[in-house]
């Protein structure tokens, strides 16, 4: 089912790669995710049941759900997609599933997108909105709203090593007679501006929750990380910083991904799927310098 990514490596990654180890590709390289994320990998599963137990809809107004699969250098992605609001459910198999979806920025035309090496392709998306990463099995609910149109979607993958690598693929949001409401939350995220992200006091990971990018600029996501017991994300940067020995954490449990200025998005936790123990919600968007916003001061600590 899965099919091979549009996958372009390119030597000036990876020497780029031993100065700027993005999206969180030292925790990959220190191999820890895969074995032990999958603590919530199977709460996620439950989820599966479908949007409709979690959104208080009626059913001429259920929104469309459509899945997207996403690998080590694999994404298999429908074709089409409906307008309006959609649920998308991003499931990792064979690998981690880390994806951003986007639209080419205006001003920029699809034969200059196709022309351009991974870095410019991202810088030249407007970013509506992705996953944080999840282990093997498990998956994300996400619901954005889909203007009709060509979309891109950058799978962010490392396949067993400490290099960053983007597969490109594409699909189009059909006008569609959708006419489904954006989700119930409980409450909002706020990420951005800058360096800031803002988690109301009741946040549990548990629900739908809101994640608005009020940034001008940047993108910026909120991936929600489990530390290992006593450790917090200060500990992380700390171990980030040097990076000897294993990181401080148990595991990444998807979340808000990547988030262009601007916009905003809906994530849907399952419940039951996180395990007690200390989170952090964390910014591994790089910045000019190719170290992640976390290393900025962009987390927020929380307790599950
Ligand atoms: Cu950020």
């Amino acid at each position: 089912m899965l099919r091979p990514g549009r996958v372009v490596t390119l030597e000036r990654m990876k020497t780029k790669q031993t100065t700027s180890c993005s999206w969180s590709g030292a925790l990959a390289r220190a191999g820890v995710i895969g074995c032990l994320a999958l603590v919530g990998a199977s709460g996620q599963a439950t989820a599966a049941t479908g949007p409709h137990l979690t959104h208080e809809t009626t059913p001429e107004s259920v929104r469309p759900e459509v899945t997207f699969v996403a690998g080590n250098a694999a994404m298999d992605l429908p074709d089409e997609v409906p307008s309006g609001y959609v649920d998308i459910r991003i499931r990792a198999v064979d690998g981690e599933a880390h994806l951003a979806l986007g639209r080419i920025a205006d001003g920029t035309s699809r034969e200059e997108f196709d022309a351009a090496n991974p870095f410019e392709r991202i810088a030249m998306l407007d970013v509506r909105g992705g996953n944080g990463t999840v282990s093997p099995g498990a998956d994300v609910l996400l619901t954005l709203l889909l203007e009709p149109g060509e979309w891109v979607a950058v799978n962010i993958y490392y396949d067993g090593g400490a290099v960053p690598q983007f597969a490109f693929d594409q699909f189009t949001v059909v006008e569609s007679d959708n006419d489904a409401p954006a989700p119930t939350d409980r409450g909002t995220i706020v990420i951005g501006p800058a360096m800031r992200i803002d988690v109301p006091d009741d946040f549990d990971a548990v629900g739908t929750w809101k994640f608005e990018n009020h940034d001008d600029v940047l993108n910026h996501e909120a991936a929600l990380v489990g530390l290992t017991d006593g450790s917090t994300t200060e500990d992380l940067m700390g171990w980030y910083a040097d990076q000897s020995g294993p990181p401080p954490i148990r595991g990444e449990f998807g979340s808000m991904g990547a988030l262009g200025p601007g916009h905003e998005g809906w994530v849907t936790f399952a419940e039951g799927a996180l395990e007690p123990g200390p989170y952090s919600l964390i910014c591994w968007v790089p910045g000019d310098d190719g170290t992640p916003h976390l290393m900025n001061g962009m987390f927020e600590d929380l307790t599950i």
